[in-house]
């Protein structure tokens, strides 16, 4: 049987670099619309990642960055209503400015359906978030390349709980031995490792290079492409400089 069967794809960060530019700008935009005068400079957002899930991590500024704040109303819904339209201004922005797919994301992708290996996404971020970027970066139908789409609050417990790899490896009917996972974070490595993942390639950016990635089964700073090498910070260097199905396969069990 080959290996890997599948590969389990990461969005935010890993598919490509959305955070700063992407969801942090629709945050702001809708805190804004909102009245706010919340603004999440790239710095002070550097620290928000650390809590994974659009929703959880406004909760996390109110209750750490502004204590203060006074609501009268029902604050879950708040937070839900000030996410729900977060997430618009993300789809919007993905349609206006198209934030690029990293290099070699849409070489492997490609490979990977050529060669008859499943994909699949696992993601802390919304199905529509999901589908906005897919759209705005890949073929007209390209979300159908991907088997199971795992999103958002399919799952009870975000990154770096488990909950949606083991989630999106039940629905492809696949043990965690038989995939590669591909992220960016340590919350996503240990969202992976802890559903039974034991091959985890990590491609860092520019929030996440300072992280711990002993875990990891191969870190690079991209994935490399035509004209673009694929730098190894941890695990073997590829043979034609740049990741692909049969650097994955050397990485198998
Ligand atoms: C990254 C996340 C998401 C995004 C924001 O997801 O943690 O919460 O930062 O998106 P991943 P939402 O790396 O797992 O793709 O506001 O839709 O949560
Ligand atoms: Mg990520």
């Amino acid at each position: 049987m080959t290996w890997p069967q599948a590969l389990i794809f990461d969005v935010d960060g890993t598919l490509a670099d959305t955070e700063r530019d992407g969801h942090r700008v629709a945050f702001n935009r809708a805190f804004a619309d909102a009245g706010l005068d919340w603004v999440w400079s790239v710095e002070v957002y550097a620290r928000l990642l650390a809590v994974t899930g659009g929703k959880e991590r406004i909760r996390h500024y109110l209750e750490h960055f502004r204590p203060d704040f006074e609501y009268s109303g029902d604050r879950v819904a708040f937070v839900a209503a000030l996410h729900r339209a977060k997430t618009e201004y993300y789809m919007a922005l993905m349609h206006e400015q198209a934030i690029p797919l990293r290099p070699g994301v849409k070489r492997l992708l490609e490979e990977a359906r050529r060669a008859g290996v499943r994909l699949a996404i696992a993601t802390t971020t919304t199905p529509e978030n999901v589908g906005a970027l897919l759209e705005s970066t890949l073929p007209a139908g390209a979300i159908d390349w991907f088997e199971v789409i795992g999103a958002g609050d399919v799952v009870p417990n975000k990154k770096p709980a488990p909950d949606i790899y083991t989630w999106v490896l039940e629905r492809m009917c696949l043990n965690s031995d038989q995939v590669v996972a591909l992220e960016d974070s340590t919350h996503g490595l240990d969202a992976a490792k802890g559903a039974g993942i034991g091959c985890v390639l990590v491609t860092v950016n520019d929030y996440t290079a300072g992280q711990d990635f002993d875990a990891a089964t191969a870190v690079f700073d991209t994935l490399g492409d035509e004209g673009s090498q694929a730098r190894p910070i941890v695990g073997p260097a590829p043979v034609g400089d740049v990741v692909d199905l049969a650097y994955l396969h050397t990485l198998g069990p």
